[in-house]
């Protein structure tokens, strides 16, 4: 067909809603990912002072959940850290409350800054301190309280972007501000922290019934584990947080975890299909993300998007934090990782 023929065809299928494969694939590469994310580092330090001042300027009640939103520059205004993924830092002052509310998004915390604050889970509440992670699954009904005399931060991830493209999204709003607590602090380690689970078989796929898991245990696990082994060559020595109910990730689409990396540690390159947030919670390092050049310090938080060639040095050691949709990608068949020579 001559080029007006083509044009006057596509014009007349498109009025229909049809288009033409041949024309919508046209040089596109389909080899391997688009990779259209960008990598992003934001400064605790630098943040910090803005976080503050949201605390002046508006209440946690008012604002229902005081964050700053942090958004990959790939799409601006879209609430997306990575492809899949929301993330942003939240401020909770002390004698606050973030109002209960429910959803059909799934959230989990990782708690950056001061001590006091507790979440409540469907009734059972934990306490926050730097470091823990915690996890809010999906239809669970939270609330969050600062009860101590200092400012608590933690970043949330949440996996908004990829329930919307679901069409999945539910919320519900509780009628207290704050919902009762039904269940003893402990509850849930009491039946799933010591490896063991009780007698009512799995969990229907839900996310973690343990819900918070402390700092403390999650170091003392990575250090045991570096006097033992030798780091791995991209990974350091690194934990993932499970599900004890499955052995899987903690939520249903989200995989977290802890890596020690040891003193004058040089990773080498690596990238996989999902998208990784990163978060320093002690230590320092650099990550060279295809070649742009990244020095994280702690609590900085720092994104490698999907299939992004990266690796991660640390000449005085670190604690790092990741998560990524590893857990529903695997689960869709999806996920593939690569070491490039
Ligand atoms: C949410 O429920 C929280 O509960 C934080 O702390 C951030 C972002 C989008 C949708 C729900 C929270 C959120 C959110």
């Amino acid at each position: 067909m001559s080029g007006d023929k083509q044009a006057d065809f596509h014009k007349r299928l498109g009025a229909k809603n049809v288009g033409a494969l041949w024309v919508a694939r046209r040089g596109v590469d389909l080899t391997k990912p688009a990779a259209t994310g960008q990598p992003v580092h934001w400064a605790y330090e630098d943040l910090r002072p803005d976080i503050l001042e949201a605390g002046a300027i508006v209440t946690a009640e008012d604002a229902f959940r005081r964050v700053l939103v942090l958004e990959n520059p790939a799409w601006h205004g879209e609430m997306r850290v990575t492809n899949s993924l929301y993330a942003g830092i939240q401020l909770v002052r002390p004698g606050e409350t973030a109002p209960c509310h429910r959803h059909s998004q799934t959230a989990l915390r990782f708690v950056l800054e001061g001590s006091g604050a507790y979440t409540t889970v469907d009734g059972e509440r934990a306490l926050l301190s730097p470091g823990d992670f915690v996890v809010t699954p999906y239809w669970s009904w939270h609330d969050h309280i600062n009860e101590g005399i200092e400012d608590v931060t933690w970043l949330d991830v949440l996996d908004t972007p990829m329930v919307g493209f679901f069409d999945a999204v539910f919320r519900e709003f509780h009628n207290d501000v704050s919902q009762s607590i039904t269940k003893p602090d402990g509850y849930s380690p009491a039946r799933y922290g010591a490896n063991m689970a009780p007698d009512t078989g799995g969990n229907g796929g839900r996310a973690s019934p343990v819900f918070r898991y402390g700092f403390e245990e999650t170091r003392a696990a990575l250090m045991r584990l570096a006097e033992g082994q030798d780091a791995h060559p991209v990974h350091g020595h690194k934990l993932h947080y499970i599900n004890p109910t499955d052995g899987g990730a903690a939520t249903p689409t989200m995989d977290a975890a802890m890596r020690l990396l040891p003193k004058g540690f040089k990773g080498n390159d690596y990238r996989a299909t999902d998208g990784l947030v990163y978060c320093a919670i002690e230590g320092a390092g650099r990550t060279i993300i295809e070649d742009q050049v990244f020095e994280f310090a702690e609590r900085d938080v720092f994104v490698v998007p999907g299939w992004h060639r990266h690796r991660i040095d640390s000449p005085g050691g670190a604690l790092l934090f990741s998560v990524s949709d590893r857990a529903a990608q695997q689960k869709l068949g999806l996920w593939r990782e690569e070491f490039p020579a």
